[in-house]
């Protein structure tokens, strides 16, 4: 265990020139004004220990930079614009600690950028540099240790030589980070296919396996022996009834071989996210009321596929989802009534609870709201266009003590979920490789 992250060490980077053509992109919009980025601030654990480092996504998307203390402006002026990154200049003692750093010389050389300043000139810096300029793009929250507003506070009124309008910096990089480029896509890619196949390794495994943090312990050293670099959240790994909650942290209590285990985990690679949910039995065989309720979820699934499409939209993908659960909860006598009545009526939201859908990329729960023509819009019902990435992941909750639920079907917690690009044809699934039929997942796990 190292006393703090390990910085990742200076290398080539293939995809700078993306990164250059994302500063210019913004640089154009904001003609007259500037913006500011930061790196996510570190945060301690305990004591002198701190939590592991994970880079603020929009800074990253910017820079490809993953150091701490650092930010990157950019200064959109209709001659010369400029943008200038602040970071940590080297220090040995630090270095013999934490590993090396990149340092001012060669963070210029290897990020593009016009100009390098040490992050400690930031507050100097920002006087100068922003003394003509009425805007300001900022992302409130993203870092206390440089929230503009209160590095500039002043009791008696607004400063002359500093923005006295704040824009929120997470709109400009939303509408671009919603339409994945071709290097993003080629990393989540990357990042589902390692994803998949620790899933189809782990599966046959789990039935030796004693519990779910065990499980949860093996599927992420999978992820790493596959050359995933992280997790793209905790892993959740559920056993029997505890499938029903929905976010479900993996405990030390056994994996029941006579319920059904779900699994929702993903790698990361380059800071890009993978997410796949599949529910199993660790014995190999769906009981008949597992397999009842499986296929309820398994059909919402599908049904959620035909939508994913160029102009559908999430809710679109969504209400699909919604109409394949209600009818199943008919067919298993859970509900009863007609069926649009008891859609719109919600009846399905205390065994559905969640929606079917999220937009993933650098962030497993992407980006949100986006500016359409102008106007903002819920993400929800954006239209979809090649480059969405974005899950499907229907799932039933049927709580152990409802006593609405026919016996043999409580305490069952399903969710399938699938990695979804969206692209001229149509859609890739890119999570395919670990199927979602009984059949095929039952031949998987007895291996
Ligand atoms: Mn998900």
């Amino acid at each position: 265990m190292s006393i703090t992250r390990q910085h990742s060490k200076p290398q080539q980077n293939k995809t700078e020139l993306g990164f250059v053509s994302r500063r210019q992109n913004i640089l154009k919009r904001i003609k007259g004004e500037a913006a500011l980025f930061c790196a996510a601030e570190e945060k301690i654990r305990s004591r002198d220990l701190k939590h592991n480092y994970h880079q603020d996504s929009d800074f990253y998307y910017l820079t490809g930079f993953d150091e701490p203390n650092a930010a990157l402006l950019l200064i959109g002026k209709t001659k010369g614009s400029r943008s200038i990154l602040f970071l940590r200049e080297r220090e040995p003692q630090n270095e013999t600690w934490h590993g090396e750093m990149l340092g001012l010389k060669r963070a210029k050389k290897k990020f593009k950028v016009d100009e390098v300043r040490d992050i400690s000139t930031l507050k100097n810096s920002l006087a100068e540099l922003l003394s003509q300029t009425t805007t300001l793009h900022y992302s409130p929250g993203s870092n206390s240790c440089y929230d503009v507003w209160n590095l500039f506070k002043s009791t008696i009124g607004p400063r002359i030589n500093f923005p006295h309008t704040l824009a929120d910096a997470r709109l400009l990089t939303g509408q671009m980070r919603v339409v994945k480029d071709k290097s993003e896509i080629s990393l989540i890619k990357h990042a589902c296919e390692i994803s998949a196949k620790a899933y189809l390794e782990l599966l046959p495994m789990l039935k030796h396996i004693k519990s779910e943090k065990h499980a949860a312990k093996i599927l992420e050293s999978l992820f790493v022996r596959y050359g995933g670099d992280g997790l793209s959240f905790p892993s959740i790994i559920a056993s029997g009834k505890n499938a029903t909650t929905l976010h479900h942290s993996p405990e030390l209590s056994p994996i029941w071989q006579r319920e059904l285990v779900l699994i929702d985990a993903g790698a990361s690679f380059k800071n890009y996210t993978s997410d796949i949910t599949r529910t199993i039995p660790p014995s190999g065989t769906f009981s008949s009321a597992q397999a009842d309720v499986y296929d309820v979820v398994q059909n919402a699934l599908e049904k959620a596929r035909e939508k994913c499409k160029p102009n559908s939209t999430l809710e679109d993908i969504h209400q699909a989802s919604l109409k394949a659960i209600t009818a199943g909860l008919i067919d298993l006598g859970i509900l009863r009534g007609g069926l649009q009545q008891l859609i719109s009526s919600k009846a399905y939201s205390p065994y559905f609870m969640h929606r079917t859908s999220h937009w993933l990329g650098l962030d497993v729960h992407d980006v949100s709201p986006i500016y359409m023509d102008e106007f903002l819009v819920p993400p929800a019902t954006r239209p979809l266009e090649p480059g969405n990435i974005f899950t499907i992941e229907p799932g039933l909750y049927l709580p152990a003590e409802d006593s609405k639920i026919p016996v043999r079907y409580r305490g069952i917690g399903i969710r399938i979920e699938d990695t979804i690009l969206i692209n001229k044809e149509g859609s890739e699934n890119l999570t395919k490789k670990v199927p979602t039929s009984r059949e095929e997942l039952e031949t998987i796990i007895k291996g």
